[in-house]
């Protein structure tokens, strides 16, 4: 893409759009950064931009005739998304602009739940192997912060939201995983289908000599690639399948008890299941994207059995924090929502005792009353929503509400001794003692170390 020359009106002085508006002044762009808010925040982030960047808060501005790059938390409803464009020349987002001014190759995970974990799995898996991968996007860091960085031989793992997608138009990665579809963010698209829309489009470029991971266990995921598909037919991709369900042609799959790699038929197990170390079968479908992903660059299965012995996730998500006197305890502070924590309690296959409660956000508690219910043999709460949950928890289970995280791990660990299971998913916000559930799950992993 050609940058010298040229206008571009970047809107969100947030960190993708620092970022974005840094790499068109570096390539010689004419670069205004505006923001709707002003704030003590916004003014702060504007400290990242470069010199030659104008920035103005308070109001969005897109100077007529632009390119216009808008930052994805801009929902297709705001004024400015229509604003963008009557005035400017083209609108585009960060991702697309990566993608245009980079050349290297690109894996794109997209989907509801998953993402992230896939994302740098296959980085790392990819690294374990032998090639150099980074990990970015939707992640936190923001792709086009990779562009000094990475070299033309390296491959970009980019986790993309569907608030990225919508603002793509060229984007087309070398692989393209959807991890799976379900209902979220309606708000900000307006419907399901415009949602499923959005996601599409990381293979709508997509061609030739390209590949598709494809989950065949969703039901929606499993119809797309096919001639006549409406929403996402078939380009002359190569389709790698996963499947927890039993065996596929190419791609990757279980049989329960290991993970295997197939291509034209032929199986090649990978490791048992049990070599890696993420609980949960949602985890085990994490693991099969992961390996699918990495199938057209053609890895060492030996590697990649090392990389996923040697993955241990992300912070505050099913995190394995340390193994205290024979219990087991898990940091999953980033449950920030009920639906969250019923993902956690599902993971594993005997019943635990859950560390749980934060901010009272008025959500519904009937769905994790019911997994309560089948999978806890004790229940420990703490913070805002503690008194509510202890009302609308089952009977059948001994719940406590304590004081402070501290009491509640020692009440825990207690109740878990002598070789259980502690699990930290508060279903709740942070907010009510913490400033993000990142502060909320260190603070629960100092209890854990210090004791
Ligand atoms: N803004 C306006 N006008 C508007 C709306 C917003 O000016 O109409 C301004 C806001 O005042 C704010 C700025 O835009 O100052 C923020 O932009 P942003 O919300 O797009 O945030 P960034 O800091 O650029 O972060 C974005 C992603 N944010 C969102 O998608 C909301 C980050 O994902 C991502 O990590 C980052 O780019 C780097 O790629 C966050 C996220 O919540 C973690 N993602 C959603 C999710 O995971 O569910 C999709």
């Amino acid at each position: 893409m050609k940058v010298r020359g040229r206008s571009f009106s970047v809107v969100g002085i947030g960190i993708s759009g620092v970022s974005a508006a840094n790499a068109l002044v570096r390539r010689g762009g004419d670069v205004v950064i505006s923001d709707g808010a002003d704030s003590a925040a916004i003014r702060e982030a504007s400290s990242g931009l470069d010199s030659g960047v104008r920035a103005s808060f308070g109001k969005e501005m897109i100077r007529p005739g632009d390119v216009a790059v808008l930052s994805p938390g801009i929902p297709p409803s705001a004024p400015v998304f229509a604003e963008a464009r009557s005035v400017a020349s083209e609108v585009i987002g960060e991702v697309e602009l990566f993608h245009r001014l980079s050349h290297g190759r690109m894996v794109a995970v997209t989907g509801t739940d998953g993402k992230s974990t896939v994302t740098t799995l296959v980085a790392h898996l990819l690294n374990t192997a032998g090639l150099r991968a980074h990990a970015g996007g939707n992640l936190g860091n923001p792709l086009c912060d990779l562009l000094d960085t990475a070299g033309p031989q390296d491959v970009i793992v980019a986790e993309v939201s569907c608030f990225q997608l919508i603002t793509t138009s060229s984007f087309h990665p070398l692989v393209a995983v959807v991890t799976n579809l379900a209902e979220d963010h309606i708000e900000y698209h307006g419907s399901f289908e415009a949602y499923v829309r959005a996601k599409s489009m990381v293979a709508a470029q997509q061609t030739e000599g390209d590949w598709f991971v494809r989950n065949i266990d969703d039901p929606m995921l499993s119809g797309w690639m096919t001639r006549d598909h409406g929403l996402c037919p078939a380009r002359g991709q190569k389709v790698l399948d996963v499947s927890r369900r039993g065996p596929v042609r190419d791609g990757a799959w279980t049989d329960g008890g290991n993970l295997y790699l197939a291509q034209g038929g032929d199986n090649r197990m990978v490791c048992a299941r049990a070599g890696f170390a993420l609980p949960g079968g949602h985890n085990t479908e994490n693991a099969l994207l992961a390996l699918a992903a990495c199938l057209p660059f053609d890895p060492d299965p030996t590697m990649l059995a090392r990389g996923l012995a040697s993955y241990r996730g992300l912070p505050h998500r099913l995190e394995p924090v340390r193994t205290l006197a024979g219990v087991r305890v898990y940091n999953d502070s980033k449950a920030t929502n009920p639906h969250a924590a019923i993902t956690a309690l599902r993971a594993f296959d005997e019943r635990v005792v859950l560390i749980a409660g934060g901010h009272e956000k008025g959500l519904s508690y009937d769905d994790l009353a019911v997994e309560v219910g089948r999978r806890c043999r004790h229940v420990v709460l703490v913070g805002e929503s503690a008194e509510r949950m202890s009302r609308e928890f089952p009977e059948s289970v001994p719940v406590e509400v304590v004081e402070d995280h501290e009491i509640a791990v020692r009440r825990a660990l207690a109740k878990a001794a002598p070789a259980g299971i502690v699990l930290f998913s508060p279903a709740a916000s942070s907010f009510d003692r913490f400033k993000s559930f990142e502060e909320r799950g260190d603070a629960f992993r100092a209890i854990v170390n210090s004791l």
